[in-house]
Protein backbone atom coordinates (compact mmCIF):
# COMPACT_ATOMS: atom_id res chain seq x y z
CA UNK A 1 0.00 0.00 0.00
CA UNK A 2 1.91 3.13 -1.24
CA UNK A 3 0.36 5.49 1.65
CA UNK A 4 1.91 2.63 4.22
CA UNK A 5 5.41 2.42 1.92
CA UNK A 6 8.43 4.09 3.81
CA UNK A 7 8.38 7.12 2.07
CA UNK A 8 11.28 7.96 0.29
CA UNK A 9 10.90 11.30 -1.63
CA UNK A 10 11.37 13.77 1.12
CA UNK A 11 9.75 17.29 0.93
CA UNK A 12 12.45 19.47 3.05
CA UNK A 13 11.40 23.06 4.14
CA UNK A 14 14.35 23.74 1.91
CA UNK A 15 13.27 21.67 -0.99
CA UNK A 16 10.00 23.35 -1.18
CA UNK A 17 11.35 26.69 -0.79
CA UNK A 18 13.91 26.23 -3.83
CA UNK A 19 11.30 25.23 -5.68
CA UNK A 20 9.20 28.56 -5.09
CA UNK A 21 11.95 30.11 -5.92
CA UNK A 22 12.46 28.62 -9.43
CA UNK A 23 9.38 31.11 -10.51
CA UNK A 24 11.41 33.47 -10.01
CA UNK A 25 14.53 33.25 -12.26
CA UNK A 26 15.86 36.67 -10.90
CA UNK A 27 16.62 34.58 -7.89
CA UNK A 28 19.71 34.27 -6.79
CA UNK A 29 18.62 32.32 -3.32
CA UNK A 30 18.99 34.82 -0.94
CA UNK A 31 15.98 33.87 0.72
CA UNK A 32 16.45 30.25 1.09
CA UNK A 33 19.81 31.27 2.86
CA UNK A 34 18.42 33.38 5.36
CA UNK A 35 15.43 30.54 5.51
CA UNK A 36 18.13 28.02 6.46
CA UNK A 37 19.49 30.51 9.42
CA UNK A 38 15.63 30.92 10.74
CA UNK A 39 15.41 27.52 10.29
CA UNK A 40 18.87 26.34 12.26
CA UNK A 41 17.27 29.26 15.14
CA UNK A 42 14.22 27.09 15.37
CA UNK A 43 15.87 23.63 15.55
CA UNK A 44 18.12 25.25 18.44
CA UNK A 45 15.25 26.71 19.84
CA UNK A 46 13.32 23.70 19.78
CA UNK A 47 16.02 20.98 21.47
CA UNK A 48 16.57 23.84 23.96
CA UNK A 49 13.30 23.87 24.72
CA UNK A 50 12.68 20.23 25.05
CA UNK A 51 15.74 20.15 27.21
CA UNK A 52 14.69 23.09 29.15
CA UNK A 53 14.10 21.38 32.87
CA UNK A 54 16.71 18.94 32.29
CA UNK A 55 19.68 21.43 31.79
CA UNK A 56 18.21 23.84 34.65
CA UNK A 57 17.79 26.09 31.94
CA UNK A 58 14.12 27.59 33.13
CA UNK A 59 14.47 30.57 35.58
CA UNK A 60 14.16 33.92 35.56
CA UNK A 61 18.15 35.37 34.09
CA UNK A 62 17.22 38.25 36.27
CA UNK A 63 16.84 40.76 33.42
CA UNK A 64 13.90 42.69 32.42
CA UNK A 65 13.32 42.74 28.36
CA UNK A 66 11.72 46.41 27.06
CA UNK A 67 7.75 45.88 28.26
CA UNK A 68 9.14 45.74 31.72
CA UNK A 69 8.36 42.13 32.02
CA UNK A 70 10.81 39.77 33.91
CA UNK A 71 12.55 37.67 31.58
CA UNK A 72 13.37 34.06 30.91
CA UNK A 73 16.53 32.18 30.48
CA UNK A 74 15.24 30.76 27.78
CA UNK A 75 14.06 33.59 26.14
CA UNK A 76 17.79 35.24 26.10
CA UNK A 77 19.05 32.40 24.83
CA UNK A 78 16.29 31.96 21.97
CA UNK A 79 17.21 35.99 21.45
CA UNK A 80 21.03 35.57 21.13
CA UNK A 81 20.79 32.71 18.88
CA UNK A 82 18.38 33.94 16.37
CA UNK A 83 20.73 37.38 15.95
CA UNK A 84 23.38 35.88 15.77
CA UNK A 85 21.78 33.22 13.08
CA UNK A 86 20.10 35.82 11.43
CA UNK A 87 23.38 38.42 11.13
CA UNK A 88 25.96 35.64 10.29
CA UNK A 89 23.40 34.89 7.02
CA UNK A 90 24.51 37.97 5.74
CA UNK A 91 21.27 38.66 3.80
CA UNK A 92 19.68 40.97 6.59
CA UNK A 93 20.60 44.34 7.19
CA UNK A 94 18.37 44.99 10.59
CA UNK A 95 16.61 43.07 13.06
CA UNK A 96 13.95 43.91 15.32
CA UNK A 97 13.18 41.82 18.46
CA UNK A 98 10.96 41.85 20.90
CA UNK A 99 13.56 41.50 23.39
CA UNK A 100 15.90 44.52 21.88
CA UNK A 101 14.52 47.91 22.97
CA UNK A 102 16.38 49.09 19.60
CA UNK A 103 16.26 47.73 16.41
CA UNK A 104 19.90 46.26 15.71
CA UNK A 105 21.18 47.23 12.55
CA UNK A 106 23.67 44.49 10.60
CA UNK A 107 27.50 45.52 10.25
CA UNK A 108 27.50 46.80 6.68
CA UNK A 109 29.83 44.24 5.69
CA UNK A 110 27.50 42.10 6.18
CA UNK A 111 24.61 43.90 5.09
CA UNK A 112 21.54 41.56 2.62
CA UNK A 113 18.73 43.02 1.36
CA UNK A 114 16.21 41.59 4.33
CA UNK A 115 14.92 43.04 7.52
CA UNK A 116 14.02 40.79 9.87
CA UNK A 117 11.18 41.30 12.99
CA UNK A 118 10.73 37.95 15.02
CA UNK A 119 9.59 37.39 18.69
CA UNK A 120 12.30 34.76 19.11
CA UNK A 121 10.43 32.93 22.44
CA UNK A 122 6.87 34.04 22.10
CA UNK A 123 4.01 32.71 25.19
CA UNK A 124 6.83 32.97 27.74
CA UNK A 125 4.42 32.70 30.86
CA UNK A 126 4.18 29.33 29.86
CA UNK A 127 7.63 28.08 29.22
CA UNK A 128 8.02 26.47 32.86
CA UNK A 129 4.70 24.47 32.92
CA UNK A 130 5.80 23.18 29.79
CA UNK A 131 3.14 24.54 27.18
CA UNK A 132 3.54 25.24 23.86
CA UNK A 133 5.51 28.34 22.91
CA UNK A 134 7.28 29.36 19.73
CA UNK A 135 9.06 31.86 17.28
CA UNK A 136 7.14 34.42 14.86
CA UNK A 137 8.85 36.28 12.29
CA UNK A 138 7.95 38.84 9.28
CA UNK A 139 10.24 39.59 6.37
CA UNK A 140 10.37 42.81 4.60
CA UNK A 141 13.03 43.78 2.20
CA UNK A 142 15.11 47.26 2.45
CA UNK A 143 13.83 49.80 0.85
CA UNK A 144 17.11 51.22 -0.99
CA UNK A 145 20.66 49.86 -0.51
CA UNK A 146 23.17 48.87 2.56
CA UNK A 147 24.06 52.68 2.55
CA UNK A 148 21.12 53.86 3.45
CA UNK A 149 19.32 51.43 5.73
CA UNK A 150 17.32 53.12 8.99
CA UNK A 151 14.02 52.29 10.93
CA UNK A 152 11.99 53.31 7.74
CA UNK A 153 13.14 49.92 6.31
CA UNK A 154 11.23 47.88 9.28
CA UNK A 155 8.52 50.76 9.81
CA UNK A 156 6.96 49.45 7.02
CA UNK A 157 2.67 48.57 6.80
CA UNK A 158 2.50 45.05 6.79
CA UNK A 159 1.08 44.88 3.04
CA UNK A 160 5.19 45.10 2.35
CA UNK A 161 5.49 42.26 4.07
CA UNK A 162 7.54 39.69 2.01
CA UNK A 163 7.54 36.39 3.51
CA UNK A 164 6.41 35.35 7.60
CA UNK A 165 6.21 32.31 9.24
CA UNK A 166 5.99 30.77 13.36
CA UNK A 167 7.52 27.83 14.79
CA UNK A 168 5.92 26.73 17.43
CA UNK A 169 7.28 24.11 20.21
CA UNK A 170 4.38 21.83 20.96
CA UNK A 171 3.82 17.99 20.98
CA UNK A 172 5.38 18.43 17.71
CA UNK A 173 7.17 21.26 16.66
CA UNK A 174 5.93 22.47 13.34
CA UNK A 175 6.97 25.70 11.08
CA UNK A 176 3.97 27.64 9.22
CA UNK A 177 5.16 29.52 6.25
CA UNK A 178 4.05 31.77 3.80
CA UNK A 179 6.28 33.36 1.30
CA UNK A 180 3.13 35.13 -0.16
CA UNK A 181 2.18 32.33 -1.84
CA UNK A 182 -0.53 30.26 0.21
CA UNK A 183 0.52 28.88 3.70
CA UNK A 184 2.62 25.37 4.16
CA UNK A 185 3.68 23.83 7.28
CA UNK A 186 6.72 21.69 8.36
CA UNK A 187 6.97 19.39 10.99
CA UNK A 188 10.73 18.34 12.47
CA UNK A 189 11.94 15.19 11.72
CA UNK A 190 13.69 14.46 15.12
CA UNK A 191 15.66 11.74 13.14
CA UNK A 192 16.46 13.22 10.39
CA UNK A 193 16.85 17.44 11.95
CA UNK A 194 14.58 18.58 8.65
CA UNK A 195 11.57 19.89 8.73
CA UNK A 196 9.57 18.05 6.21
CA UNK A 197 6.13 19.31 4.28
CA UNK A 198 3.28 17.81 6.54
CA UNK A 199 0.73 20.47 5.78
CA UNK A 200 0.81 21.59 1.84
CA UNK A 201 -1.53 24.30 1.25
CA UNK A 202 -3.46 25.38 4.41
CA UNK A 203 -6.33 27.17 4.02
CA UNK A 204 -8.54 28.08 7.33
CA UNK A 205 -11.96 26.85 7.40
CA UNK A 206 -14.44 29.85 5.93
CA UNK A 207 -16.25 29.58 9.02
CA UNK A 208 -15.64 28.01 12.80
CA UNK A 209 -16.88 26.75 15.91
CA UNK A 210 -14.16 28.35 18.44
CA UNK A 211 -13.42 31.73 19.75
CA UNK A 212 -9.88 32.14 21.88
CA UNK A 213 -9.34 35.57 23.95
CA UNK A 214 -9.01 36.08 27.31
CA UNK A 215 -11.91 36.61 28.96
CA UNK A 216 -10.53 37.72 32.16
CA UNK A 217 -10.25 41.25 30.21
CA UNK A 218 -14.06 41.24 29.65
CA UNK A 219 -15.21 44.21 32.13
CA UNK A 220 -12.50 46.63 29.99
CA UNK A 221 -13.83 45.37 26.92
CA UNK A 222 -15.20 47.60 24.26
CA UNK A 223 -18.89 47.19 23.34
CA UNK A 224 -18.10 45.36 20.23
CA UNK A 225 -15.84 42.90 21.92
CA UNK A 226 -18.43 41.92 24.38
CA UNK A 227 -21.43 41.40 21.79
CA UNK A 228 -19.22 39.39 20.05
CA UNK A 229 -18.17 36.98 22.85
CA UNK A 230 -21.81 37.03 24.46
CA UNK A 231 -23.05 35.89 20.65
CA UNK A 232 -20.45 32.78 20.94
CA UNK A 233 -21.80 32.08 24.39
CA UNK A 234 -25.75 32.71 23.44
CA UNK A 235 -26.26 32.75 19.38
CA UNK A 236 -29.32 34.84 18.56
CA UNK A 237 -29.70 32.71 14.77
CA UNK A 238 -30.16 29.08 16.97
CA UNK A 239 -27.00 27.87 16.11
CA UNK A 240 -25.23 25.80 18.84
CA UNK A 241 -22.65 28.29 21.24
CA UNK A 242 -19.09 27.83 20.46
CA UNK A 243 -16.19 26.24 22.06
CA UNK A 244 -13.84 28.63 24.08
CA UNK A 245 -10.08 28.00 23.52
CA UNK A 246 -7.34 29.84 24.50
CA UNK A 247 -4.04 28.63 25.80
CA UNK A 248 -2.13 32.02 26.18
CA UNK A 249 0.58 31.56 23.60
CA UNK A 250 -0.29 33.04 20.66
CA UNK A 251 1.45 30.79 18.22
CA UNK A 252 -0.72 27.98 19.34
CA UNK A 253 -3.86 29.91 19.54
CA UNK A 254 -3.10 30.67 16.01
CA UNK A 255 -1.93 27.58 15.03
CA UNK A 256 -4.98 26.14 16.15
CA UNK A 257 -7.58 28.58 14.61
CA UNK A 258 -5.81 28.32 11.15
CA UNK A 259 -6.37 24.16 11.19
CA UNK A 260 -9.75 24.00 12.96
CA UNK A 261 -11.09 27.47 11.95
CA UNK A 262 -12.71 29.96 14.44
CA UNK A 263 -11.07 33.26 15.52
CA UNK A 264 -8.48 34.51 17.99
CA UNK A 265 -8.82 37.67 19.56
CA UNK A 266 -6.34 39.99 21.56
CA UNK A 267 -8.59 43.00 21.73
CA UNK A 268 -8.27 46.48 23.30
CA UNK A 269 -9.72 47.41 26.72
CA UNK A 270 -10.15 50.24 28.98
CA UNK A 271 -6.42 49.49 30.96
CA UNK A 272 -4.82 48.62 27.05
CA UNK A 273 -6.30 51.04 24.55
CA UNK A 274 -3.99 49.01 21.93
CA UNK A 275 -4.39 45.60 23.01
CA UNK A 276 -1.35 43.99 23.95
CA UNK A 277 0.17 42.21 20.80
CA UNK A 278 3.16 43.97 19.22
CA UNK A 279 2.50 45.11 15.18
CA UNK A 280 5.91 44.00 13.67
CA UNK A 281 6.14 40.59 15.20
CA UNK A 282 3.44 39.23 16.36
CA UNK A 283 0.12 41.18 14.48
CA UNK A 284 1.71 41.28 11.00
CA UNK A 285 3.07 38.08 10.33
CA UNK A 286 0.01 36.26 11.70
CA UNK A 287 -2.01 38.36 9.80
CA UNK A 288 -0.23 37.99 6.55
CA UNK A 289 -0.53 34.09 7.49
CA UNK A 290 -4.50 34.51 8.31
CA UNK A 291 -4.65 36.10 4.87
CA UNK A 292 -2.77 33.70 2.80
CA UNK A 293 -4.91 31.19 4.04
CA UNK A 294 -8.48 32.52 2.92
CA UNK A 295 -8.67 33.90 6.52
CA UNK A 296 -8.92 37.72 7.55
CA UNK A 297 -7.12 40.24 10.10
CA UNK A 298 -8.87 43.51 11.75
CA UNK A 299 -7.92 45.70 14.02
CA UNK A 300 -11.32 47.39 14.67
CA UNK A 301 -10.64 49.96 12.33
CA UNK A 302 -8.83 48.27 9.40
CA UNK A 303 -7.41 45.82 8.09
CA UNK A 304 -4.31 44.64 9.97
CA UNK A 305 -1.89 44.74 7.54
CA UNK A 306 -2.28 48.18 6.64
CA UNK A 307 -1.14 49.46 10.10
CA UNK A 308 1.89 52.02 9.33
CA UNK A 309 3.45 51.44 13.11
CA UNK A 310 4.98 54.44 14.27
CA UNK A 311 7.57 52.41 16.32
CA UNK A 312 9.69 49.65 16.84
CA UNK A 313 7.21 48.16 19.73
CA UNK A 314 4.05 49.49 18.88
CA UNK A 315 0.85 47.15 19.93
CA UNK A 316 -2.45 46.68 18.14
CA UNK A 317 -5.73 45.39 18.54
CA UNK A 318 -6.33 42.28 16.69
CA UNK A 319 -9.41 39.98 15.59
CA UNK A 320 -7.83 37.08 13.15
CA UNK A 321 -9.38 33.64 11.77
CA UNK A 322 -12.01 32.82 9.87
CA UNK A 323 -13.35 34.59 6.82
CA UNK A 324 -17.13 34.44 8.51
CA UNK A 325 -16.28 35.07 11.58
CA UNK A 326 -14.26 38.27 11.05
CA UNK A 327 -16.77 39.54 8.84
CA UNK A 328 -18.64 39.24 12.18
CA UNK A 329 -16.44 41.58 14.19
CA UNK A 330 -16.12 43.65 11.38
CA UNK A 331 -20.23 44.16 11.44
CA UNK A 332 -20.40 44.82 14.93
CA UNK A 333 -17.83 47.62 15.00
CA UNK A 334 -19.38 48.98 12.15
CA UNK A 335 -22.39 49.46 13.26
CA UNK A 336 -21.84 50.19 17.09
CA UNK A 337 -18.98 52.33 16.73
P1 LIG B 1 4.82 37.68 25.45
O1 LIG B 1 5.38 38.16 24.14
O2 LIG B 1 5.26 38.49 26.61
O3 LIG B 1 5.01 36.21 25.64
O4 LIG B 1 3.25 37.99 25.37
C1 LIG B 1 2.54 37.60 24.24
C2 LIG B 1 1.58 36.52 24.63
C3 LIG B 1 0.92 35.88 23.45
O5 LIG B 1 1.57 34.71 23.10
C4 LIG B 1 -0.46 35.59 23.94
O6 LIG B 1 -1.39 35.61 22.90
C5 LIG B 1 -0.72 36.69 24.92
O7 LIG B 1 0.54 37.13 25.36
C6 LIG B 1 -1.51 36.26 26.09
O8 LIG B 1 -1.71 37.36 26.92
P2 LIG B 1 -2.66 37.30 28.22
O9 LIG B 1 -1.93 36.51 29.23
O10 LIG B 1 -2.86 38.73 28.59
O11 LIG B 1 -3.95 36.65 27.79
MG1 LIG C 1 7.46 37.22 23.79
Amino acid sequence: HAAEAQRTDLMTITRHVLNEQSRHPESRGDFTILLSHIVLGCKFVAAAVNKAGLAKLIGLAGETNVQGEEQKKLDVLSNEVFVKALVSSGRTCVLVSEENEEAIFVDPALRGKYCVCFDPLDGSSNIDCGVSIGTIFGIFTWSKDKDNVTLEDVLQPGTNMLAAGYCMYGSSCTLVLSTGNGVNGFTLDPSLGEFILTHPNIKIPKKGKIYSVNEGNAKNWDGPTAKFVEKCKYPEDGSPPRSLRYIGSMVADVHRTLLYGGIFLYPADQKSPNGKLRVLYEVFPMSFLMEQAGGQAFTGKQRALELAPAKLHDRSPVFLGSYDDVEEIKALYASMS
